[in-house]
């Protein structure tokens, strides 16, 4: 398929945690037609390939944070026109999950505008945690940086996933945030994995930042231990009154180039198209699902920015002959992810390779 075999480095899949820089930027930087079949052949490999799960957001505290991320409309540092909200009682967060569950969603995300949850906020949210899984659906929480025990507390009260983004390279992070450092999200992350909930993590592409910056992203993300089992790839949402407002808009193409390195690099971590859908060209969307995106959240929100209409997607989906995924096959697909990336752990461990082209044989 290619020339120099070399510059397309995916192409045995193995679950590699060693990934350069120059490796993954060769990726990024492949001509797109054989990245995009590099990236939907792995993709082929490890999952169902006309399948999207679906996921739903809720913000359960919303603005007020004390944290600067530049990007983010929530931030106590910007004038955004947010209305605040305290911590919602937990009889309204089942609400919205019933409502999801009844429009497909099988994961629900709830999500906070905090550094880190207070231990006296967190009986309230381990109530939610239980009071989502008693629904059927798989629960995610965002909460900023966790403690060790806090994550403990966590994974005791059944959470499935914990969403931590590393939000871009290294070397962007300090344009972007200031108030907590790459080392305390890398920390967090630890916490989670070690506690043995799935781990979320991905970040945000069209923040001003560079190619190569997006490479130090999927390079970060890739060379984590163990690869998250989830991986959100937002597109910038601008909004009014933070810093990026004004920021130049990204190469919709560099999204997908961003999803089909990330699918290369991370062949059984689902791969959510996250922020940025709403106003997205339906054909760019269909390119992220071809370059290997298997998720996405639908609804009327994220957590405070517009979704499309969800008729608008289930349309879209129709029209690409896209199933969506059932509570069944979702769980089974978790259970299958986590075992894999559990297998991959034992095998580093031992210091045996792991050949994830042989996962789904
Ligand atoms: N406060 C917690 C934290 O930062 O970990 C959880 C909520 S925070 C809103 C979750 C993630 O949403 C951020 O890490 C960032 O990647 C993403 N995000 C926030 N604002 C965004 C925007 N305007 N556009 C795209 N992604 C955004
Ligand atoms: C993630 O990576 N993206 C979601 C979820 N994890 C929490 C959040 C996107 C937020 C977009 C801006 C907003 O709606 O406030
Ligand atoms: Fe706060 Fe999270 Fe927004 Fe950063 S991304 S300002 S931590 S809510």
């Amino acid at each position: 398929m290619h020339a120099n075999p070399a510059a397309m480095p995916g192409q045995a899949s193995p679950h590699r945690h060693d990934w350069s820089r120059q490796e993954v930027e060769r990726l990024l930087n492949a001509p797109l037609n054989d990245l995009l079949f590099e990236a939907q052949t792995v993709h082929r490999r490890h999952h169902q390939p006309n399948q999207v799960q679906l996921s739903t957001l809720l913000s359960i505290k919303t603005g007020a944070c004390p944290e600067d991320c530049a990007y983010c409309p929530q931030s106590g540092h910007y004038n955004t026109a947010l209305e605040r909200e305290k911590l919602l009682e937990v009889e309204r967060v089942l609400e919205a999950a019933r409502t999801a569950r009844d429009k497909g969603a099988t994961r629900f995300c709830m999500g906070a505008a905090w550094r880190s949850p207070q231990d006296r906020d967190l009986p309230h949210v381990i109530e939610m945690v239980k009071g989502v899984k008693a629904l059927g659906l798989e629960t995610c929480m965002t909460l900023g940086m966790l403690t060790e025990s806090q994550a403990h507390r966590l994974a005791d009260a059944g959470l499935d996933y914990y969403n931590h983004n590393l939000d871009t390279s290294p070397e962007y992070y300090g344009e972007i945030i200031t108030t907590r450092t790459y080392q305390d999200r890398l920390e967090t992350l630890g916490h989670v994995r070690d506690a043995g909930i799935n781990v979320c993590a991905g970040g945000i592409v069209g923040m001003g930042e560079s190619r190569q910056d997006r490479a130090g992203l999927l390079q970060q993300l890739a060379n984590l231990p163990e690869h998250p089992e989830s991986v959100p790839i937002n597109l910038l949402v601008k909004v009014a009154g933070t810093p990026l407002d004004q920021v130049e808009a990204l190469d919709p193409l560099e999204l997908v180039r961003t999803i089909a390195t990330a699918r290369i690099l991370m062949p059984d971590s689902q791969l959510r198209l996250s922020a940025g859908r709403e106003g997205m060209e339906d054909g760019i969307q269909a390119l992220c699902f071809f370059a290997g995106a298997n998720s996405v959240f639908v609804g009327e929100k994220l957590l405070t920015t517009p979704l499309p209409e969800t008729s608008d997607d289930m349309q879209l989906f129709k029209r690409l002959g896209i199933q969506t995924e059932t509570h069944e096959e979702t769980v089974e697909a978790s259970a299958r992810t986590a075992a894999l990336v559990e297998a991959a752990r034992q095998e580093q461990r031992s210091g045996q390779y792991y050949d994830a082209t042989q996962a789904r044989a």
